[in-house]
């Protein structure tokens, strides 16, 4: 079939030339039964979520728990992001570094052409016009996503500023205006009269980014950060390089306000890797009475240097894909108020018998379930009845604690930037670093246990720079140099101030020694006090830690000797990171800038002093 009779072709509802020309070219090779152009409006979300329940892909919840809402279990081995099969195909494979996977442009794209050819047979092409960030931004950051799966569809309709609107302001005052194309295809071609299977997917996935030509190309997944390619894909990999190339940062934070019972007001970014805690901390409700937290976002920040020097951090974003499992009432009420509202899809959650959706951490489990792989579950089994990176994904604009600043294109000015790792030992409660190139060394070297979020071993201790390891789309060498630089660039005074911390020490039991969640406000505090200069602190070899006292602990359950163990810096745990580092800037390589170097040794100095 030429593409010129492929059915929808025609009815393109723009007169943007590169957008045509591509959109022409990818049905040549990928040869749909016919083409759709999103708009985004909610009968398309109707149609688009009705046809996914006709095809099985979706089970309609009950109206009156969960209205406008879906379930849906993603094929067993398609459940998570994919980082063996990430790739950076910089032309020089310098620019792509030590911690990505790279092959040569042209090579990877002669075999993908092969993989994409006849891949949307007897498939819908879905043309996704989207912004990231506000509509009304200065240079709005445009994208299209053409993809053949209707999951991806209904997904972005939540996760982004998708359709008319979006595609509109790709012909803004009459110019052609540049956007980053992604081309996605599940690679499960359907076969005249054959069963289509509930989540078609491709054993062979192949999730890859051209940074010079702001291209993505992924192929054989469905799921969340390999499909909805306006998130990782987009928003922090190439995103990453052009905010290289301009003067900016794109980071994996979550941004929040935090009004104290003063009414003073500030505004916070944190970096932890994935599940890690960035959702719950950006939907914080408070244990400290007076104390306010607004949502800005959840997973990531783009920040840009105002006219007055100071930081400005924008969520790209227009929903939450949230981790549910440990999701409930007592550690995320606002997420589970914004999930109650519906127009909301979980993917590999449990359902209930009466169409309601369950999994670990939301209370007591039912006497049977239908389970994430589809089967009969009960309590009495050892199956976990919820993948542990089953999601909930739900749109922003019906949290109840979103700041009325969240979708400002100005952004809001940073006071304190947190990063965070998963670590059962070593890492204290919180850390504040000396200056902003130490701060940079603590994200730099930022450590943390591997989750389910991505496939592969989980539980396992890895270097996870500013949480950004799997999503730096350039060499981390030149991130981190990039940070340093960001900094210099700035007014001293207005910069953010950088602070370390680990929610997740264990005691000798395996028990956690913070209880987390809400009682964070307390670690908040402390570091805003920091900034106002009214907290308590001892100076340690590797940053400014709170004396036990120094931490507000009024009303707070829990014993004097997990504080202690929360606050604890052990020297000799310490060491023993020292080779840990110093392999982990081995492999980074000649880019590594030297104030690193410098800083490694000026900690293993204070260790030994
Ligand atoms: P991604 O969406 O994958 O980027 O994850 P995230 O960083 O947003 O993590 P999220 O907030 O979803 O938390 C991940 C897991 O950690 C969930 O099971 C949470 O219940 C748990 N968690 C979050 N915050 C805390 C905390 O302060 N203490 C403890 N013990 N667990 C936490
Ligand atoms: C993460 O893994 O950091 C996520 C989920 O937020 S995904 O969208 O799959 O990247
Ligand atoms: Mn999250």
């Amino acid at each position: 079939m030429t593409a010129t009779t492929i059915p929808g072709l025609d009815s393109a509802p723009t007169t943007h030339q590169g957008l045509l020309t591509w959109v022409r070219e990818t049905a040549e090779l990928t040869q749909p039964a016919r083409i759709e152009w999103v708009d985004g409006s909610p009968e398309e979300w109707t149609r688009i979520t009705d046809l996914l329940v006709d095809n099985g892909t979706f089970v309609r919840l009950n109206d009156a728990k969960k209205p406008n809402s879906f379930w849906c279990a993603s094929d067993p081995t398609d459940v998570a992001r994919v980082e063996d099969r990430t790739f950076i195909c910089s032309r020089d494979p310098k620019d792509a570094g030590a911690t990505n996977n790279w092959m040569d442009p042209d090579d990877m794209k002669a075999i993908m052409v092969e993989r994409f050819r006849d891949s949307m047979r007897g498939r819908t092409m879905y043309v996704l016009p989207y912004c990231m960030g506000p509509l009304d931004a200065d240079e709005p950051m445009l994208g299209a996503e053409i993809t053949d799966s209707a999951y991806v569809v209904a997904s972005m309709h939540i996760m982004t500023r998708l359709g008319s609107k979006a595609l509109e302001l790709f012909t803004k005052d009459g110019v052609e205006q540049t956007f980053v194309p992604g081309l996605h295809s599940i690679g499960a071609p359907l076969e005249a009269g054959a069963k289509d299977a509930a989540w078609p997917c491709n054993d062979t996935k192949y999730i890859v980014h051209f940074p010079e030509e702001r291209l993505i190309w992924s192929y054989g997944s469905g799921y969340g950060g390999n499909a909805l390619l306006g998130k990782k894909c987009y928003s922090l990999r190439i995103a990453s390089v052009k905010a290289r190339d301009e003067g900016w940062l794109a980071e994996h934070m979550l941004i929040a306000k935090v009004t104290s019972p003063e009414g003073v007001e500030k505004y916070i970014a944190a970096a932890f890797p994935s599940a890690c805690g960035k959702t719950n901390l950006a939907m914080l409700e408070p244990t400290l009475p007076g104390w306010k937290v607004e949502t800005i976002g959840d997973d990531i920040a783009w920040i840009r240097i105002g006219e007055d020097g100071r930081f400005y951090a924008v969520n790209p974003e227009n929903g939450f894909f949230g981790v549910a499992p440990g999701t409930d009432y007592h550690t995320n009420p606002n997420a589970m108020r914004t999930i109650e509202k519906g127009g909301s899809i979980f993917t590999n959650v449990a359902l209930t018998d009466d169409g309601d959706i369950w999994w670990e951490g939301i209370g007591e489990a039912p006497d049977h379930l239908t389970s994430w792989k589809q089967q009969d579950w009960s309590p009495e089994g050892s199956e976990l009845a919820a993948h542990p990176n089953s999601r909930y994904c739900t749109p922003i604009h019906q949290c109840d604690t979103r700041a009325p600043e969240w979708d400002d294109p100005k952004g809001v000015p940073l006071d304190a930037i947190f990063f965070g790792g998963r670590r059962r030992d070593t890492v204290p409660l919180v850390t504040e670093a000396r200056d902003w190139q130490h701060g940079v060394f603590m994200g730099a070297t930022l450590s943390s246990e591997t989750t389910a979020a991505a496939t592969g071993a989980v539980g396992v201790v890895r270097r996870d720079p500013m949480a950004m390891l799997p999503f730096i789309g350039y060499n981390a060498g030149d991130y981190f140099a990039h940070w340093i630089a960001t900094g210099k660039g700035a007014d001293a005074d207005k910069l953010p101030k950088i602070f370390y911390v680990n929610w997740f020490r264990r005691d000798e039991n395996g028990a956690f020694t913070w209880p987390g969640f809400g009682e964070n406000i307390r670690v908040i505090k402390w570091a805003l006090e920091r900034i106002a200069g009214t907290a308590a602190a001892v100076d340690t070899p590797i940053g400014r830690v709170p004396t036990p006292e120094a931490i507000d602990t009024d009303g707070l359950d829990m014993s004097d000797e997990h504080l202690r163990a929360s606050l604890a810096v052990d020297v000799e745990e310490w060491r023993a990171e020292l080779p840990l580092i110093e392999e982990w800037f081995d492999k980074i390589g000649a880019a590594l800038p030297s104030t690193m170097r410098d800083e490694l040794a000026a900690l293993r100095q204070r260790l030994d002093g």
